[in-house]
């Protein structure tokens, strides 16, 4: 029988060690809850394959391996803990998430090669919220999507059948707990589905979700009250748009019980919200909250606000400003079922930006972490760039909101300030393409992105290790090899991409391929000034002032181009191309250079994917193949025009005279 998608990381390969019988023992769990009975599938399964064992459950007295799911109050919320011996793999949790991620925890040594006598960890979530957030139309198409269509919407109907229990079959192994299906644009259908028109497939789907541990929301139109209800406005203080709203949640938790709650992008980008009625994002988001608090669910509002009409004359507005010029004076306004969605920059998920002042700027607000999986500006999933590094820079940042537990990690996970709601969302990266992700190859980002959230503290090369073993069974020189094209990609698309900080210098609506001026004139508040005699935009206090808006410490080395970080330079100043960064280049030397560096290495890297061939499954490897090509293709370019742009506009020859067009 031919598999119709393809199974990612839970493909289980037999290893070494057979086993003839195995016995699951459940102890302290209602073996009938929903959740461990999923846990206990998925053992028999995993067993099954990994040790052609013949499992069963009960008292496993007269097998010789026995697997026990043990509940144990002591262990932390949606932990667990494993130990395992000669005769027995015990994996203890306190509730039934945690025995869920203990059973597929197990799993994953024993798929990454760890004897079964040897396994023991303990682990407790990093962040409570872990969430995946899909930009899924309903007519099947996705917002920034490179894997294909929907697989919850085809033509504006829910489809819910085995890829659906597969896919929260993946999610839940890599420890995420909460999904928004649709799109944060809401328009059209999607705006029906807190009606009649959808409830009882969005319960089904939520139900197939609350078999592995995971919470369905949805995105909401705020503009709801004038779309659905007839009413004139939706203004978030009027009495009629608050009554309205009570009886529209009321009668969505009837029909929906599971639901988690709402996730909400207002003013931004031609969005409906309060700003319309002279309210401001507070007045929006706690309506909501107040709303939906009886029935125990959260708003999650975004961030993302800025005005998207700008004209590239106006050298005082500035885009990056706008989100904490928008939220941070409202700090402690929000209540508290509400919580700010942040993406990790002040722009919008270029490969390289300065993290959110926003982002421990507020300290009296619940706030989680919006990153993107999907690789809108960095490749669509056909150019290589393997995301965690960015992430765990991200994570890692020290914003000095406090003395200590100050980084972004500490913020986010709620450890900061006490919150209890908190945590880290990614724009997903699936489509219905036979191997989800469009790239075998993405499906690290997909797999990296649930690991990292369940444990911060986790490395780059450990996730990419893990992903590696569990989807491929390479030799360990192999194994080094992709290992070290995974953590290599990032920089490298950076380096054949838009230099030192400055984003953008890409083809406008698409974000494939190079533009160098494709934004430049337009509206959007993306700018790079480059002229004949320098590059940049000035955010320091002579300029728009974005650099203080982060804590003294920060502001400072913003501040100053001395001791700005090379790799933000031109984000933060306007610099001569004859400007000498810390690394001792111009800045003109350094565009040839990483320019030409870029291709040579994406070459590099897309050799080295030759040499596994006849080691992986042909299919995989000939769709990376393809990628690859195109990815060197697209260097090329990139690399082409970059460099020919900045020669022709600053008259300055390459050091090197290697050839520029
Ligand atoms: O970067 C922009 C994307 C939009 C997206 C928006 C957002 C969903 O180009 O496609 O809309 O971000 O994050 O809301």
């Amino acid at each position: 029988e031919s598999a119709k998608w393809s199974q990612l990381w839970l493909d289980y390969k037999k290893c070494k060690d057979s086993v003839e019988k195995i016995a699951i023992e459940v102890l302290g769990f209602d073996r009938a809850h929903r959740v461990i009975d999923s846990g206990v599938k998925e053992l028999k399964l995993a067993l099954g394959r990994i040790f052609g064992a013949e499992v069963s459950e009960g008292n496993g007295a007269a097998d010789p391996f026995a697997v026990k799911i043990v509940k144990d109050s002591a262990v932390a919320k949606e932990g667990y803990e494993l130990v395992s011996s000669a005769s027995e793999i015990r994996i203890t949790a306190s509730d039934e998430n945690g025995a869920l991620y203990g059973i597929f925890a197990a799993i994953r040594k024993l798929s990454c090669g760890v004897a079964k006598e040897e396994i023991s960890e303990k682990a407790a979530p990093s962040n409570p919220l872990r969430m995946m957030n899909h930009w899924d139309n309903m007519d099947g198409s996705i917002e920034r999507g490179y894997s294909g269509n929907s697989f919850f919407f085809v033509d504006n109907e829910i489809v819910v059948d085995e890829r659906t229990v597969d896919y929260a079959r993946f999610m839940a192994s890599i420890g995420i707990n909460g999904i928004v299906i649709n799109n944060v644009n809401v328009k059209d259908a999607a705006s029906y589905l807190i009606t009649d028109r959808y409830f009882a497939k969005v319960k089904e789907l939520s139900e197939v979700f609350a078999d592995y541990g995971i919470r369905l929301y949805l995105s909401l139109n705020f503009a709801s009250p004038i779309e659905l209800g007839g009413l004139e406005l939706c203004d978030p203080l009027d009495e009629s748009v608050i009554n309205w709203w009570k009886d529209k949640v009321k009668e969505v938790y009837d029909k929906l019980p599971l639901l988690g709650g709402f996730l909400v992008k207002a003013d931004s980008e031609g969005r409906p919200g309060p700003f319309t009625y002279g309210r401001t994002q507070a007045d929006g988001a706690n309506m909501l909250g107040d709303v939906i608090k009886p029935y125990g669910g959260i708003i999650i509002w975004r961030c993302f606000v800025y005005n998207c009409t700008q004209d590239w004359r106006d050298y005082k507005t500035d885009r990056a400003r706008a989100g904490y010029d928008y939220f941070k004076n409202l700090d402690g306004q929000y209540h508290d079922n509400v919580i700010l969605q942040i993406k990790n920059g002040p722009m919008d998920f270029q490969i390289r930006e300065p993290i959110s002042p926003l982002l421990g700027g507020l300290t009296k607000t619940n706030q989680m972490l919006e990153v993107q999986i999907a690789q809108e500006y960095t490749g669509h999933q056909i150019d290589l760039c393997y995301l965690v590094p960015m992430f765990k820079e991200v994570l890692d940042f020290k914003t000095y909101c406090q003395k200590d537990n100050d980084t972004i990690a500490d913020v986010v996970s709620g450890r900061a300030f006490g919150n209890s709601l908190a945590g880290m969302a990614a724009v997903i990266n699936t489509g219905n393409d036979f191997n989800w992700t469009g790239n075998y190859l993405a499906a690290a980002n997909l797999y990296g992105f649930g690991r990292l959230s369940y444990n911060t503290e986790l490395s780059s090369e450990e996730i990419a290790r893990e992903w590696i073993k569990m989807t491929f069974s390479l030799e360990i020189v192999d194994e080094d090899m992709l290992t070290d094209m995974l953590l290599r990609s990032r920089e490298i698309y950076e380096k054949y991409t838009s230099p030192l900080g400055i984003g953008w210098m890409v083809t406008p609506n698409g974000h494939y391929g190079p533009s160098v001026d494709g934004y430049e004139y337009s509206r959007w508040g993306t700018y790079h000034r480059a002229d004949h005699l320098g590059i940049g935009v000035d955010r320091t206090d002579k300029g728009t002032g974005y650099a203080q808006q982060y804590y003294k410490e920060n502001a400072e080395v913003y501040n100053d181009p001395k001791k700005c970080p090379d790799n933000l330079v031109l984000f933060f100043h306007h610099l001569p191309y004859t400007w000498k960064l810390q690394s001792g280049k111009t800045v003109i030397q350094h565009i040839y250079d990483t320019h030409f560096e870029g291709y040579a290495e994406a070459k590099e890297i897309a050799a080295n994917w030759e040499k596994l061939e006849g080691k992986i499954p042909s299919d995989m490897y000939n769709n990376v193949h393809h990628r690859f090509e195109m990815q060197l293709a697209n260097a090329r370019e990139w690399c082409d025009q970059v460099n020919s742009y900045f020669y022709r506009k600053s008259g300055i020859e390459d050091e090197l005279h290697r050839e520029i067009y």
